[in-house]
C-alpha cells in the first residue's frame, strides 16, 4: 500500500507540474487535420481563400489545425460530399447551396431568378440576420455553416447562339443543377432543362448531349467548359453562394476555442476569396474571349423581361421555400435598396 500511495503522490505532482508548464492558450488546441471537399478545381479562388484561412488557423491555434483541400470532386460531388459531412464521415465541404435544397428547403431562396442585383447586396443579406436564420436550419440537419463564401453571379455558356432574350432559350438543352427552381426557371424560358451533377457537365457538353450550362465566369474558366462552348452571355440570372460546411458531429467534439478559431478564420478566408473572385471574373472573361468565344451582355430591358417572365417561378416555389423566408429576404433587400 505504501508504494501505491507514493506512486499516486508522484503522479499528482507530475500532473500539477505538466499543467503549470503547458501554456494556457495552447492547451485548448489538439493537433487536428481535416479534409475539405471541393467540386471545383484547385485554380479556383476558393483555394486562395483556403490558404488565407489556413494562415489564420496557424496563428490562432499555434499551427495545430491543418486543412487538406480535395479538388475536382475527388471526394464526391456537392450532394454526396455534403451527405458524408452530415453523417460525420467527412469533416468539411465547400458546396453550392442549390443541390442541398432537398435537405434544407429554405436554401432555395438563393435559386430564385434575379433575386440579387449586386455582390454587395448578396453579402449584406448572407452575412446578416437572414444568413444566420438559414444557418440555424442547416444546424438542425447536422451542418455547421462556418461562413458564406462566394460562388457568384451565374452566366450562360452554350454552343448554339447568343442569349439576348428569354426566347433564345427555345429548345436549347440546358444543364441545370439538381434543383427544381432552376429546372422550372429554364423550362419556363422554353429550354429543355436537364438536371445533372457538376462532375458530368464537361463531357456532356463535349459530346453535345447538352448545349448549354450556367455558372460564374471563374468556374466556366477553371473547369474548362469554355473549351467546348461557343457563346457566353452575361445573364446574371442568379447569385448562388458557397457554404463552408463543417460536420456538426465532428464540430461538437472540438473545444470552444477550436470552434471559435474555425468560425473566425472561415470569415478571413471568405473575404479573401470574394475579393479574388471579383478580380478573376474579368480576367476569366477576357481569357475566354481570347480563346474565341463570342460574348454578349443582355440589355436591361431584356433582363427585366426575363425577371417578369420568371414571376411564375417565384409564385410556384414560395410555399416550398417557406413564404416567411421569401418575404424576409425581400424585406431585407427592400431596406437595403432604400438606403
Ligand atoms: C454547379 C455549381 C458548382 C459548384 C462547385 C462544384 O454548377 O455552381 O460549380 O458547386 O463547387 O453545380
Amino acid at each position: 500500500t505504501r508504494s501505491v500511495l507514493k506512486a499516486a503522490l508522484c503522479l499528482t505532482t507530475a500532473m500539477a507540474m505538466a499543467m503549470a508548464i503547458a501554456s494556457p492558450a495552447l492547451a485548448e488546441f489538439t493537433e487536428r487535420t481535416f479534409r475539405v471537399s471541393n467540386g471545383i478545381n484547385e485554380d479556383h479562388p476558393v483555394a486562395t481563400g483556403m490558404a488565407a484561412m489556413q494562415e489564420c488557423l496557424d496563428d490562432a491555434t499555434g499551427s495545430m489545425m491543418e486543412m487538406q483541400g480535395f479538388w475536382g470532386g475527388a471526394l464526391g460531388g456537392d450532394l454526396q460530399a455534403t451527405q458524408a459531412v452530415r453523417s460525420g464521415l467527412q469533416e468539411a465541404v465547400v458546396t453550392s447551396s442549390s443541390p442541398l435544397v432537398g435537405m434544407v428547403p429554405a436554401l432555395g431562396v438563393f435559386d430564385l431568378p434575379f433575386l440579387f442585383r449586386t455582390p454587395e447586396e448578396a453579402y449584406a443579406v448572407m452575412d446578416g440576420p437572414f444568413g444566420d436564420s438559414l444557418n440555424e436550419k442547416l444546424d438542425a440537419v447536422g451542418l455547421v455553416n462556418l461562413a458564406y463564401w462566394e460562388n457568384g453571379f451565374r452566366n450562360m455558356s452554350n454552343s448554339q447562339r447568343p442569349i439576348e432574350t428569354w426566347e433564345d432559350f427555345e429548345g436549347m438543352k440546358v444543364r441545370v443543377m439538381q434543383n427544381n427552381i432552376f429546372l422550372d426557371t429554364f423550362s419556363n424560358f422554353g429550354a429543355n432543362a436537364t438536371p445533372m451533377s457538376f462532375g458530368e457537365v464537361f463531357s456532356a457538353l463535349e459530346t453535345k448531349a447538352i448545349d448549354a450550362q450556367e455558372n460564374p465566369y471563374v468556374t466556366i474558366d477553371t473547369s474548362r467548359f469554355y473549351e467546348v462552348q461557343e457563346y457566353i452571355s452575361e445573364t446574371k440570372h442568379a447569385y448562388t453562394p458557397f457554404l463552408f460546411l463543417f460536420s456538426k458531429a465532428i464540430f461538437n467534439s472540438y473545444s470552444p476555442e477550436e470552434q471559435q478559431a474555425l468560425r473566425d478564420c472561415a470569415i478571413v478566408g471568405r473575404d479573401v476569396e470574394r475579393a479574388a473572385i471579383q478580380e478573376l471574373n474579368l480576367a476569366s472573361l477576357a481569357k475566354m474571349e481570347e480563346a474565341g468565344l463570342q460574348f454578349n451582355t443582355i440589355t436591361p430591358e431584356n433582363q427585366e423581361e426575363m425577371l417578369a417572365k420568371s414571376q411564375v417561378v417565384y409564385e410556384s416555389h414560395k410555399e416550398a421555400i417557406g413564404a416567411d423566408v421569401v418575404e424576409q429576404v425581400q424585406a431585407t433587400l427592400a431596406e437595403l435598396r432604400a438606403e
